[in-house]
């Protein structure tokens, strides 16, 4: 019985550990990109910001200007994520703000 206790309690602490980690790192940034006309341009920049590691979900809008990005923060920064938008050949509307 008191084993079963121990068992549980081990699995709950490591249950609420990845929880809270999954939580923590989690980060949502919003990066204004010049220069993005149509469909096909917003397009190109949520496939390159989908292709880095560490993404989860890229929401670009080229009539607003935004990428709006949800990111591993322990797998990637935004100083990484500007990096790939302006590969794709588009340039950022503000320098990096402190956050
Ligand atoms: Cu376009």
């Amino acid at each position: 019985m008191k084993k079963l206790v121990s068992t549980c309690a081990m699995i709950l602490v490591l249950t609420a550990f990845t929880a809270m980690s999954a939580l923590a790192v989690t980060k949502t940034s919003t990066i204004h990109v010049k220069g993005m006309h149509c469909k096909n341009c917003s397009a190109s920049v949520t496939k390159a910001l989908k292709a880095v590691d560490g993404v989860q979900k890229a929401d670009v809008d080229f009539e607003k200007g935004t990428a709006i990005v949800e990111y591993d923060d322990a797998k990637v920064t935004e100083e990484k994520l500007r990096e790939v938008i302006k590969s794709t050949g588009f340039e950022l509307a503000e320098e990096k703000t402190n956050n």
